[in-house]
C-alpha cells in the first residue's frame, strides 16, 4: 500500500517537472526571446540600483534611460516608496558584471508623475535627478504617435526565463537583450487585454508593443526601460516597460508608458526643478553686492 502511495507521488512529480521543461522549453527563453546587446550599443540606458542597508554595492531594480545630462527617466512603479538617497543609476555598459565598466552615478531627486495611480499603473513614469551630470549620450524623445506596425526596439537587464509554475519571469540578465517587437494598434491592445485576458484598462497614456505570438517580450527586471523608434534618422524613446499579463505568452502584449503624452510633464518638471537649483545661487548673487557694500563700510569703520 505505502509503495502504492510512493509510486504515485513519484509519478505526479515527474509528469509536473516534464511539463515545466516542455513549458519552458517551448518559450525559447530569453529578454523573453531577443539577443544578447554589443558593447557600447544602446548608451543612453541606465540599471537602476537601489544600496542595500549600510552597504555601498546594490541590487539592480529596474531600466532607464537618459533623456538630459542630469535626468533619467524611468517607471514611477520602480521608485514607489523608494528614497532617492538609496538609489543609483549605472550608465554607459552593458554588462552589469563587477568588471563591466561604465559610471555609477547617485540620485538627488525622484520626481513621480503626481497623477501616477498604483492599481491600474496609469502614468507610469518618474523622473531622477542625478547628482552629477553623466557625458554618455541622452535619448531623445519621439515626437508625436509612434503607429501600429512601427518596429521599435526594446532593450533590458530583466528576466530571461519564466517559473512555469507562476508565469512570473526569474533570473535578472547582467547582460543587456535587445529585442524587435511591432507597436499594436491602441484598439487591438484593448480587444486583447482588456476583452481577452480581462486586464487593463489599456489607457490613452499607454502604448502597446508584440507580436502576440508568444515567446518574444519585456518581463520582470525590464521595467522603467525603453520602447525605441526610428524618427529622422535617430533612435527615440517612445515608451517605458510599464506591465503586462506574465510575460511572452500567446495572445498578450506589453504594455509601455506612452511617453508623447508627457512631453510637456517632463520639460517642465526638468526645467522647474533646474531652476531650483540654481535658486540659491541667484540669491546669492543678487544680495551680493550688499555683502560687499557691508564689507566695505565695516574696513573703513576699523580703518
Ligand atoms: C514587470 O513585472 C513586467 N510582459 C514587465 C513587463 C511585462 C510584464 C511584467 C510585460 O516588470
Amino acid at each position: 500500500m505505502f509503495n502504492i502511495a510512493k509510486a504515485i507521488c513519484l509519478l505526479f512529480c515527474l509528469s509536473v517537472l516534464v511539463h515545466a521543461e516542455t513549458t519552458l522549453t517551448q518559450r525559447d527563453p530569453r529578454i523573453i526571446g531577443g539577443e544578447v546587446a554589443d558593447f557600447g550599443d544602446w548608451p543612453s540606458t541606465a540599471a537602476l540600483f537601489v544600496t542595500k542597508k549600510g552597504r555601498e554595492e546594490g541590487s539592480y531594480i529596474c531600466g532607464g534611460t537618459l533623456i538630459a545630462p542630469r535626468w533619467v527617466i524611468t517607471a514611477a512603479h520602480c521608485v514607489k516608496g523608494e528614497k532617492a538617497t538609496n538609489l543609483f543609476v549605472w550608465l554607459g555598459t552593458t554588462d552589469l558584471s563587477d568588471n563591466g565598466g561604465g559610471e555609477g552615478i547617485k540620485i538627488k531627486k525622484i520626481i513621480s508623475h503626481p497623477q501616477y495611480d498604483e492599481a491600474t499603473f496609469d502614468n507610469d513614469l518618474a523622473l531622477l535627478e542625478l547628482e552629477d551630470i553623466s557625458n554618455v549620450k541622452t535619448m531623445p524623445l519621439f515626437i508625436g504617435d509612434a503607429e501600429e506596425g512601427t518596429p521599435a526596439a526594446v532593450v533590458g537587464w530583466g528576466a530571461r526565463n519564466i517559473n512555469p509554475l507562476t508565469g512570473e519571469g526569474f533570473n535578472p540578465s547582467l547582460q543587456l537583450y535587445e529585442l524587435q517587437l511591432p507597436i499594436v494598434s491602441q484598439t487591438q491592445c484593448k480587444l486583447i487585454m482588456e476583452d481577452l485576458q480581462n486586464m487593463g484598462p489599456v489607457t490613452d497614456n499607454m502604448i502597446c508593443a508584440g507580436t502576440g505570438l508568444g515567446g518574444e517580450d519585456t518581463c520582470q527586471g525590464d521595467s522603467g526601460g525603453p520602447l525605441m523608434a526610428m524618427q529622422n534618422n535617430e533612435i527615440r524613446l517612445v515608451g517605458l516597460v510599464s506591465w503586462g499579463i506574465g510575460c511572452a505568452d500567446q495572445n498578450t502584449y506589453g504594455v509601455y508608458t506612452r511617453l508623447n503624452k508627457f512631453s510637456k510633464w517632463i520639460e517642465s518638471s526638468m526645467e522647474a526643478e533646474s531652476n531650483n537649483d540654481s535658486g540659491g545661487g541667484t540669491i546669492f548673487w543678487m544680495l551680493f553686492p550688499f555683502f560687499v557694500l557691508l564689507l566695505t563700510y565695516k574696513i573703513r569703520r576699523i580703518g
